[in-house]
């Protein structure tokens, strides 16, 4: 029934990419089979993050790339990562209309998933969305997320390129830097231009770049403006976006970051695997027994640690 299920996704049917991803974003039976067996078909696709402030025009600016992409017959999947705060609360539904405008088109899977509440962080099996999407032929994928906490940092983990959403709202820029977003750009998207101050936050932001050491891999950021509302300069974007993908396949540098990013993956699948299979009734017995005691000082967190992992390193 899996092999049945990936030979469908290969031919990007929509309705089993579907299924997959619901399996796969709810953990369920089954899924770690499936991405197993869809693994050896991902990697074509190329994957970009777009993060910045609420409402800064992620969605709108995702939108009017889907359109372009399609228009060059390039096939497109969007994760849009639902934003957990109560400010951007009221855009979802606005996100989900802009977007179906362009899901009606052939080519275009568009998911959102939700957060899980988990405070800002990249919601769990967005990775593993991706590779249903990748496998299922797509030829780019945009996960939007909201920048305002860890989650940027967890996208940069997980795209090949990485676009950063700012408007010309005074102090965007500083905000941007405090979040760790000037780390992890590759491009800059100043949207929103047409309102006063682009010019001068464009240059602030370019000012920023420049104090930066250079790049592992010699890539130069640029900072774009565009006005997504209106359709303007998406075209230089999407070129920019290609320039770097090609840029990445020349210099080697995007199997360097594919490997630094499962690397991270493999750890974190572990520690999974660890922490779910570690926990017996046993265990959980010394453990709260030992609360007391440690709050105490009757005893400490670090011996009940070696007490409970005895066995686990004993097998070493
Ligand atoms: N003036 C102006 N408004 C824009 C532009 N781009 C988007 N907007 C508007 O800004 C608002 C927010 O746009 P979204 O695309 O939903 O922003 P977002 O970053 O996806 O928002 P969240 O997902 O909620 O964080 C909408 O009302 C858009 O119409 C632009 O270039 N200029
Ligand atoms: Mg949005």
């Amino acid at each position: 029934m899996l092999n049945e299920l990936t030979e469908k996704i290969k031919t990007s049917d929509k309705r089993s990419v579907a299924k997959a991803l619901t399996m796969v974003e709810n953990e369920s039976e089954g899924s770690e089979d499936l991405l197993k067996g869809i693994y050896k078909f991902t990697g074509k696709a190329h994957r970009i993050g777009i993060t910045g402030p609420p409402g800064a025009g992620k969605s709108t600016v995702t939108n009017c790339l889907i359109k372009l992409l399609d228009e060059k017959g390039l096939k497109t999947g969007v994760i849009a990562v639902d934003p957990t705060s109560p400010f951007t609360g009221g855009a979802l539904l606005g996100d989900r209309i802009r977007m179906q405008d362009s899901g009606l088109l052939q080519n275009v899977f568009i998911r959102s998933m939700a957060t899980r509440g988990s405070l800002g962080g990249l919601c769990k099996n967005v990775t593993e969305a991706c590779d249903v999407l990748d496998a299922a032929g797509k030829d780019f994928i945009i996960i939007e997320t909201v920048g305002v906490g860890q989650s940027e940092l967890d996208i940069a983990q997980t795209a090949d390129t990485t676009i950063v959403v700012l408007v010309p709202e005074s102090g965007d820029a500083v905000q941007a830097m405090k979040a760790g977003l000037m780390e992890i750009a590759d491009i800059f998207v100043l949207n929103k231009s047409d309102r006063d101050g682009a010019d001068a936050v464009a240059a602030t932001i370019k000012n920023i770049i420049h104090l930066k050491p250079p790049a592992p891999d010699g890539w130069i950021i640029d900072v774009l403006k565009t006005t997504g509302s209106q359709n303007k300069g998406i075209g230089e974007l999407l070129d920019k976006i290609f320039e770097h993908k090609s840029h990445l396949e020349k210099t080697g540098y995007l199997k360097t970051k594919r490997i630094q990013q499962l690397k991270k993956k493999i750890g974190e699948l572990l520690t999974n695997k660890l922490t779910v299979n570690f926990w017996d009734n046993e265990k959980r017995k010394y453990l709260n027994d030992n609360l007391d005691l440690i709050y105490n000082k009757k005893s400490d967190p670090y011996s009940v640690v070696e007490t409970l992992t005895k066995d686990l390193l004993k097998r070493k």
